[in-house]
């Protein structure tokens, strides 16, 4: 049986994972396409031969012909949306962040256990990215010894408005290294130092920031909105015997006039194409069987990945070490 699916959010990334789903994915009935603006709607149901396309995305998530929903609407809808889909019952792959709030991201939490299964996974794609499935497996069957440092750079080409702050680089970029560190180390933060060097410009300098794992590693992250020159995202674990590390992908390479070129991508969609992929598919086999990925992120996830930008935003304006508080951990989180 397919899968029918709705999709909210006719931006950047509700297109993307239209043709994830219906280009790469046997399998799934891409039903219907919502947004506020039909007309884009339209536009990617067209694309993709989709029939359906609805402006309430309510109404698209209680549909009694619609199985499973993703969420690739604008960010402050994630929590709301998430909801919507919990209460109906159905499982929702919803786009990074849950919530920029930590007391939101809480609240889904309570309402997913109070529905007694997990619904709602959370689409930090780059758990499924073969860098850090490698980093995570090298630390995890001994060979680099005990973690001590993992260093992170990630770039993009320009923010995406003029009104792009350090803030948002926090809360909007980092959640991708916050989610993903914890995942790799297996551990949880215990404080966050952010800081900006100056630009001679109007435009956002990147943001620096150093985060202290409560088992005593610590692990820096630059975010660099502005970078200019490519999309770029680096990483390297250092152990007690050994370290890890990756950069860019590349099929090819050009040697010319004493040079040695490879290209970056435009955005995250080509350097994470592959991850996005596995992410959706686990996603899929989630929905048919009732299996959560172990791999995936949950809500608890994005609780831990919007409480350490919360922190670090005051770290950053405040010029001081944030302290992370987490709750303890819901047992209902515990086992995937
Ligand atoms: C964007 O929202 C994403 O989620 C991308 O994956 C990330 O690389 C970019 O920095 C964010 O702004």
């Amino acid at each position: 049986m397919s899968v029918r699916l709705a999709i909210i959010g006719a931006g950047i990334m509700g297109a993307d994972h239209a043709r994830i789903f219906a280009e790469r994915l046997p399998g799934v009935d891409l039903r219907v396409i919502c947004d506020a603006d039909e007309a884009r709607a339209r536009k990617i149901a067209d694309g993709f031969g989709v029939k359906d396309v609805m402006k309430d995305a309510a109404a698209a998530i209680a549909r009694s012909d619609i199985d499973a929903v993703v969420v690739a609407s604008p960010d402050f809808t994630h929590s709301p949306l998430s909801l919507a889909c919990i209460a109906a019952g159905k499982p929702v792959l919803c786009e990074k962040p849950l919530s920029q709030s930590s007391q939101e991201c809480l609240g889904v939490m309570a309402a997913e256990q109070a529905a007694g299964r997990k619904l709602v996974q959370l689409g930090f794609m780059r758990r499924f990215d073969q860098s850090y499935v490698e980093m995570k497996a090298a630390l995890d069957n001994g060979s680099l010894g005990r973690a001590l440092m993992m260093h992170n750079f990630h770039r993009n080409v320009e923010t995406p408005g003029a009104d792009f702050t350090g803030a948002m680089a926090i809360t909007n970029s980092a959640p991708h290294e916050f989610d993903v560190v914890r995942h790799v180390l297996g551990t949880e933060y215990a404080a966050i130092s952010a800081f900006q060097p100056k630009r001679s410009d109007a435009r956002v300098a990147p943001v620096m920031m150093v985060i202290e794992t409560v088992d005593g590693q610590l692990v820096n992250i630059e975010i660099n909105n502005n970078a200019t020159y490519g999309y770029d995202v680096r990483g390297e674990l250092v152990g007690q015997k050994a370290s890890i590390s990756f950069s860019g992908l590349a099929y090819s390479m050009t040697d010319a006039a004493l040079s040695h070129k490879t290209a970056y991508a435009a955005d995250w969609r080509d350097r994470y194409a592959e991850a996005y992929w596995r992410q959706n598919k686990a996603f899929l086999h989630f929905v048919q069987t009732g299996a959560f990925s172990a791999t995936a992120s949950t809500c608890w996830d994005g609780y831990a990945a919007s409480l350490v930008a919360e922190a670090g935003v005051r770290a950053l304006h405040s010029g001081q070490k944030a302290k992370v508080d987490m709750i303890n951990k819901p047992q209902f989180y515990c086992a995937k």
